[in-house]
């Protein structure tokens, strides 16, 4: 075929082809798809321009003329349908359902934080810290003699029996050394006595193990320890001490009493007891958490034994000092009114968001 018909006729299909493939093309990624396929690089119109070398050359500058209008005229067309493209988007971006401002956010996910056992914990040590206690730490696997021997238990006081302690093998260890998971952490006592000369005034927090299982006790357990020993130390001491811990625990009007009572490592012994808080005008005489004896009992203490302070190389003669241990899950379950000791134990996340 002639190069010129070629030419003029490629032209004037063309001209027809894309408005028909801008008109279709539905989106801006369809519109400018059509351009490329129609001046691109491999392009219909770039094919056409190829033959323009073997058009006489008379005819050249005409046909050169046709070829730019038509050229011109796409551009044109294209830039229009952008246009309309675009204004079309427009419209049903602005008649979509619009984006509601007003809804909550997706909140970030929750917090941890400390187990409530261990906020009582913390808070009980801070106390003591206050007071000008020291804080230190025992073990949890212990010898007889720090748990029971140097506290002056009898070798045949019911605690050291197999039913209520839990006693650990260990081989090859000598028949005298026996060992078992600490009862209490009055062994804290044993240890930091015998590591230190008075004064001396101590505070720790741990677990301890004891074969016990119902509604408010537990295997394993929590207590807090605190001794003070020096010349002069008297009940009066301990009395003031306390009173102020059970002032800040519990507020400060609240009424305290000592009742007589017996440990082994202590002499005189007593359990402090503070009046119930959970009482109001309604419960009165029918409390669910003092079972109406308008009382709470916090923990027991006593003046250090002599005997103790002797096991621990602490002349008893010079020195005197007192002692006091608690349960920390006893804290607890008053404060927060928990009638299970298992609960705390659980990891239920339902129980622990509450705290
Ligand atoms: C003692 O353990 C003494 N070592 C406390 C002490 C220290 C007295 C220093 C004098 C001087 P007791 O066995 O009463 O005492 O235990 C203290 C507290 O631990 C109890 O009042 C109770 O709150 C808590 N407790 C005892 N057994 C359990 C248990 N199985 N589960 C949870 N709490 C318990």
């Amino acid at each position: 075929m002639d190069p010129t018909a070629e030419i003029e006729s490629g032209l004037s299909a063309f001209g027809e082809d894309f408005r028909a493939q801008f008109a279709a093309a539905s989106s801006e990624q369809d519109l400018r798809a059509a351009r490329a396929e129609l001046l691109g690089k491999k392009g219909r119109l770039t094919q056409l321009l190829k033959l323009m070398g073997k058009v006489p050359a008379d005819k050249r500058r005409e046909l050169g003329e046709a070829v730019n209008a038509t050229k011109q005229e796409v551009e044109q067309s294209f830039e229009a349908r952008l246009k309309e493209l675009g204004a079309a988007a427009r419209k049903a971006d602005l008649e979509a359902t619009p984006f509601d401002l007003s809804m909550p956010g997706r909140s970030p996910a929750p917090r941890g934080h400390l187990h409530p056992l261990t906020q009582v914990r913390d808070e009980i040590l801070d106390t003591f810290r206050d007071l000008g206690f020291s804080v230190a730490w025992g073990p949890q696997v212990e010898l007889e003699s720090n748990n029971f021997t140097k506290l002056a238990f009898p070798p045949d006081h019911p605690a050291t029996d197999m039913q209520d302690s839990f006693w650990v093998k260990v081989e090859g260890a000598p028949a005298d050394a026996r060992v078992l998971l600490r009862t209490h952490t009055s062994n804290v006592q044993v240890r930091e006595m015998s590591r230190h000369e008075p004064p001396m005034a101590v505070v720790s927090g741990g677990a301890v193990f004891r074969r016990d299982d119902d509604v408010t006790h537990s295997p394993m357990f929590h207590q807090i320890e605190g001794f003070l020993v020096d010349e002069n130390v008297s009940f009066a001491h301990l009395k003031g001490v306390l009173t102020a811990f059970a002032q800040r625990m519990y507020g400060e009007h609240v009424s305290v009493r000592f009742r007589p009572s017996y440990f082994p490592f202590v002499e005189p012994g007593a359990e402090l007891d503070v009046e119930c808080v959970f009482c109001t005008e309604t419960t009165k005489g029918d409390c669910r958490v003092c079972k109406g004896t308008r009382w709470l009992e916090v923990l027991g203490c006593g003046m250090v034994h002599p005997a103790v302070l002797e096991h621990c190389n602490i002349d008893s003669e010079r020195f005197t000092g007192f002692a006091f241990g608690l349960g920390v899950e006893r804290v607890a379950m008053l404060r927060y009114g928990i009638p299970d000791i298992r609960v705390l134990f659980e990891n239920d996340p339902r129980f622990l968001a509450q705290f």
